[in-house]
């Protein structure tokens, strides 16, 4: 019997225990443009929205871009665009979010995507499209990678993400259009800071007279966004059918917790996002440093590590004695004493809550799926607060550890074809051109030659030790040495 797909049409007939927009789908209009529309926003800023809707604020649905695939629009179109949220933790529960009213495909239609972020209605632009969608190098922005001299040479049809908001901030100022904000919702430091170079560059080459309206009428905002959010699989699209009654192609899975914190640097009207529970700070430095530091960079070692010992998943790895007592002390012994964390918070009791997290078996996440993009991802996450604990006299051991179980990673996946990575072919090739594949050339390409550490003598010597352990004795064998030298 072919099962029913979840549409407006079909919701109506779910069970009453699956939660559903209380709102008229209808009634939504979208507020919020947002790039970058995969599982981790679905799963959380969607779903803030979603809460403001059904308590009746209307504004708030959200225009989805995707900025390459078309596959989300392909999957949602023929379900309006309802999705479900499954939430896995001690118990399960499920909701239907009705939040994202419509999906663009920039590469299809770069036109309408303009078009929608210069619309007057449009109040907000979000952004998760992952660090390498910023395309940052050692000193800011990469102006010689080829999307971004595309976009220098012309915005008629943008290749970046700060091409398409340089275009269409372009037309919303010669429309006199309200105030906008444009807000960075990924893993990152500063990300409203680099929309705005990246805007900045783009309007003094192509349009100087529109960077005075935008310093008038555009912040440019950066927030901090918590929630474990695997990709989706078949087992988790057949869980969801036999809940619902209904077939979803594309339902997203998360953990219980949630958290937002949202720098309050607003142009325009602010969303009422503290009604969803989103937090509005002055200062987001020391929340972005706690998440970068403390829960990405654990998953980041964490991921390494279990894919050195051959766990798929992350609660996996920590399974493992070596491995769950390597992390806590890295975090407490090595990251703790060099990051400040915000006033009522104790990093203790974050890095427990962090791993507590990261235990939970309802919620599989994959080493694969931390592991994509980590040549991008150490960068934010481990290499900064290296650099911090040497600068004074810290414990920077478990780092190096960290560091030298990152090269081996690297060269485990690349040896069987798992790396997902933007620079695999430069990691390839630093191991075919017979440079030997060096420890120091791995770090190199992933911009550790502009951190003070990489002129650190005794740390690389530690990183090399560390990393020749591991390659010989495997991982948990080099974290017994570790231990017990
Ligand atoms: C993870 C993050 O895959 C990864 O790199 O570290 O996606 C992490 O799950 C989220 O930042 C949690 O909020």
């Amino acid at each position: 019997m072919k099962i029913e797909q979840l549409n407006t049409a079909s919701l109506r007939k779910l069970k009453p225990v699956i939660d559903k927009p209380k709102y008229a789908l209808t009634s939504v209009s979208c507020g919020v443009v947002h790039f970058g529309t995969g599982n981790f926003h679905r799963a959380h800023q969607a779903v803030y929205c979603d809460t403001l809707l059904n308590k009746g604020e209307t504004n708030w649905g959200i225009t989805g871009i995707s900025l390459r695939s078309p596959v989300m629009r392909d999957n949602l179109a023929p379900q309006n665009y309802l999705y479900t949220l499954a939430i896995l933790g001690e118990t399960t529960s499920y909701r239907v979010i009705g939040a994202i009213q419509n999906l663009l495909v920039g590469p299809e239609d770069p036109q309408s995507v303009i078009d929608v972020v210069a619309h007057g209605g449009t109040q907000l632009v979000t952004t998760t499209i992952t660090e390498k969608g910023y395309y940052l190098t050692s000193g800011g922005i990469d102006r010689a990678h080829p999307d971004m001299l595309g976009d220098l040479a012309s915005i008629s049809v943008p290749k970046t993400i700060y091409g398409y908001l340089a275009a269409a901030l372009i037309k919303r100022s010669d429309n006199q259009g309200d105030p906008l904000t444009i807000l960075c919702c990924d893993n990152m430091h500063g990300g409203g800071e680099h929309l705005q170079q990246g805007v900045q560059m783009l309007l003094e080459r192509h349009s100087p007279d529109t960077l005075r309206w935008v310093e008038k009428n555009v912040a440019f905002s950066s927030s901090m966004v918590d929630r474990v959010t695997p990709a989706t699989d078949q087992y988790l699209k057949d869980q969801v059918a036999a809940q619902l009654g209904v077939y979803d192609a594309a339902p997203v899975a998360a953990e219980p917790f949630t958290q937002w914190i949202i720098e309050d640097r607003f142009a325009g009207i602010r969303p009422p996002f503290e009604q969803a529970g989103a937090l509005f700070v002055n200062d987001i430095a020391p929340f972005e440093r706690i998440k970068l530091r403390f829960l990405n960079a654990g998953h980041s070692i964490l991921a390494a590590l279990g894919y050195l010992a051959g766990d798929q998943f992350i609660h996996e790895a920590l399974q493992r004695p070596c491995l769950a007592q390597f992390a806590e002390q890295a975090l407490k012994l090595n990251v703790m004493p060099v990051t400040p964390v915000p006033e009522g918070i104790s990093s203790e009791a974050y890095i427990n809550q962090v791993l507590q997290r990261f235990k939970n078996g309802n919620l599989p996440y994959g080493v694969l799926q931390v592991g994509t993009d980590s040549s991008q991802k150490i960068q934010q996450r481990i290499l900064p607060t290296i650099d911090d604990g040497l600068s004074h006299g810290g414990d920077t051991s478990y780092l190096a550890f960290a560091l030298g179980a990152w090269v081996c990673f690297i060269r485990k996946a690349l040896q069987n074809d798992d790396l997902n990575d933007p620079l695999a072919d430069e990691f390839s090739h630093c191991i075919s051109a017979n440079k030997g594949g060096s420890v120091a050339a791995f770090l190199t390409l992933a911009g550790a030659n502009k951190f003070h550490f990489f002129k650190d003598v005794p740390f690389m010597a530690a990183v090399q030790i560390y990393h020749s352990n591991i390659s010989e004795m495997g991982v948990e064998q080099a974290i017994d040495t570790f231990f017990n030298p």
